[in-house]
């Protein structure tokens, strides 16, 4: 099932706020590329972000996995973001009672409402747990990504639940920006950013579960918005040059794409 819409039309019909600004931005800055910056030290990251911000829409943390964390981290990678233009997404996988999730949003160390532009939210407790976002969300006009499906081996996310999950966003469409997921299917609503993890040029998988696909595959065959790329480019002796190689072929499936 192809969109045949470009970036910037989608902008016009997304409703999440978050949502029109990331497909602007990858219209204008012409790149669907998002790379995980799984690394445990800031300022590793924060070269990371710095060498190759100049070729992505989105950059990933799991900010919990960073070993001298504190709030000078946060200041610096907002400051290499609007200098770049790309927007921050932590992968924080939020899965549990509404009320628990919004101190988890909210509080704790890493006050994640304050500076993610999005984050990525289970299903398994059900859709009340968009409750304990809607105050956060409206700080900075963010959005959530509904895992819909996952790239390990043996995921859970398939069948009925992935049908689940696409009517959990198209129920809240103000607060969900998009979905993780491994392809676009017919219930995925042009309004959604749709984001892949699980791709590099030169693996097929790891030794503890992930599998990979290229990036042509992703966006041309299975037909999805945004790659997400992690070890095939931190890993990388090169992360801007192998930065460029993937932005270039997610972005030219993009638009070897049949629009109207
Ligand atoms: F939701 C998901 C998923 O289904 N698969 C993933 O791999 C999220 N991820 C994240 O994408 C994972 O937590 C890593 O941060 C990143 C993939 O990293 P890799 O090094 O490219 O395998």
């Amino acid at each position: 099932v192809a969109s045949n819409k470009r970036f910037e039309e989608r902008a016009k019909i997304a409703v999440n706020p978050m949502a029109t600004k990331l497909f602007n931005l990858m219209a204008s800055k012409k790149t669907n590329l998002a790379v995980a910056a799984d690394l445990t030290n800031k300022q590793e990251i924060l070269n990371l972000a710095e060498s190759i911000g100049s070729e992505i829409c989105v950059l990933k943390t799991h900010i919990d996995i960073i070993e001298d964390y504190d709030q000078t981290f946060i200041s610096a990678l907002e400051a290499i973001a609007s200098k770049h233009n790309f927007l921050i997404f932590e992968d924080r996988k939020f899965a549990d009672i509404g009320n628990t999730v919004k101190y988890q949003f909210e509080n704790g160390v890493y006050q994640i409402s304050k500076w993610a532009h999005m984050v990525t939210v289970h299903g398994v407790a059900g859709s009340a747990i968009i409750e304990g976002f809607k105050d956060g969300l409206k700080q900075n006009g963010s959005g959530l990504l509904l895992l819909a499906q996952m790239s390990s081996k043996g995921s859970m996310c398939v069948g009925e639940y992935t049908n689940q999950m696409i009517e959990m966003a198209n129920n809240n469409k103000e607060q969900v920006m998009g979905l993780i997921c491994q392809e676009r299917l017919q219930s995925m609503t042009d309004n959604l950013v749709l984001m892949t993890p699980g791709v590099q040029f030169n693996s097929t998988g790891d030794k503890m579960g992930q599998q990979y696909n290229t990036p042509e595959y992703i966006i041309k065959e299975k037909n999805t918005d945004i790659i997400i790329v992690g070890r095939g480019i931190y890993q990388n002796s090169q992360p801007k040059t192998e930065a460029i190689k993937y932005r270039a072929a997610s972005w030219n499936a993009y638009e070897s794409k049949n629009f109207n």
